[in-house]
């Protein structure tokens, strides 16, 4: 999109998210060393290294240099954040919840190593995300790298994705509203990248308010997030088909094309980006360039 182009600050947005991303990899390898016992952690780090656009991460690195932190005092934050988003994947696909087989081009982590060993490896994975932030978050003062922790547990709990995903699980079969459906996607979703954003802010040294300008952004991308994916869902089973309508209109499941119509959805998607990107007005330019243009990637993502 021709506008949105030449409102952007120029910004090679390709090459930053290969640079973090890289920088977040090499963390996370080193983070889960192949130690005794090995069945566990083989299994932690099958998931966790494989692959996967590290938007979390990258979204929290952002948000702390855009704040004037460095990348460093975010890192483990970030690699947490990835730890956390992939053992709810790998819950997500067990053969008691969604019983999926591939996932990021992959057999799945219970298809690999058995049921016991994916659940082990995820609880493994969650209990390490905190360990992580406490133990190797360096230059930061301890009551924000405090705060943070509780940012990031309460966006994971019975308050955050655990919530989403058992109202989601609750739903299935049944009639469900708009509002219940943005319930669902708020908490399953949006959670944990508002963490993502809100703990890398806090890290990075920023004052309330900025925390409050970041979090009002991250909320929007969040939603944002689900919305394109659903819009992805019926574009791309309706040209697998070669048909009009896609997957997820002739399912059970909720989906905002289904709910609101695939025009209105994609609307809805446009003014999220817009008012995500209004949320940095405040900011220097150069440095919200990143948080921009992910904000941008979301919405035009194909994956
Ligand atoms: C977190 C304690 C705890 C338990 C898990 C199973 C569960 C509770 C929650 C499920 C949450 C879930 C599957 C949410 C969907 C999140 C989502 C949008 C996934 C896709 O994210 P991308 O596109 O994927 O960032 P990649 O592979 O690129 O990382």
């Amino acid at each position: 999109n021709k506008s949105q182009k030449t409102s952007l600050p120029a910004f090679q947005f390709k090459e930053y998210m290969a640079m973090k991303a890289e920088q977040v990899n090499k963390a996370l390898d080193e983070a889960v060393p192949l130690k005794h016992p090995v069945e566990i952690h083989e299994a932690m780090r099958y998931s966790l290294l494989a692959g996967g656009k590290r938007v979390r991460p990258i979204l929290c690195i952002a948000s702390c240099e855009l704040v004037g932190g460095l990348e460093a005092q975010a890192m483990p934050m970030a690699c947490a954040l990835e730890m956390i988003h992939t053992m709810s994947l790998m819950h997500d696909d067990l053969p008691c919840m969604d019983n999926d087989d591939l996932r990021r081009g992959k057999p799945t982590n219970h298809k690999m190593f058995g049921e016991e060993t994916a659940i082990l490896a995820g609880d493994a994975l969650l209990s390490l995300a905190f360990e992580h932030v406490a133990r190797e978050t360096k230059n930061v003062s301890p009551d924000r790298v405090v705060q943070a922790i509780a940012e990031l547990g309460s966006a994971v709990g019975s308050e955050g994705l655990v919530a989403g995903q058992i109202v989601d699980i609750k739903s299935e079969g049944k009639e469900v509203s708009l509002s219940e459906l943005e319930y669902i996607h708020v908490h399953k979703t949006a959670k944990l990248l508002e963490a993502a954003v809100v703990c890398g802010a806090i890290l990075g040294g920023a004052d309330v308010a900025s925390v409050e300008s970041v979090r009002k952004y991250a909320r929007c991308i969040g939603l944002l997030f689900q919305v394109v994916d659903d819009i992805l869902d019926v574009t791309k089973s309706s040209e697998e088909l070669g048909k009009t309508a896609g997957k997820d209109l002739a399912s059970d499941k909720a989906t905002y094309p289904k709910l609101m119509g695939i025009d209105e959805a994609k609307k809805f998607a446009g003014k999220l980006v817009n008012q995500a990107n209004q949320e940095l007005a405040d900011f220097d330019s150069l440095k919200a360039a990143p948080l921009y243009h992910l904000a941008n990637y979301i919405a035009s993502r194909q994956n």
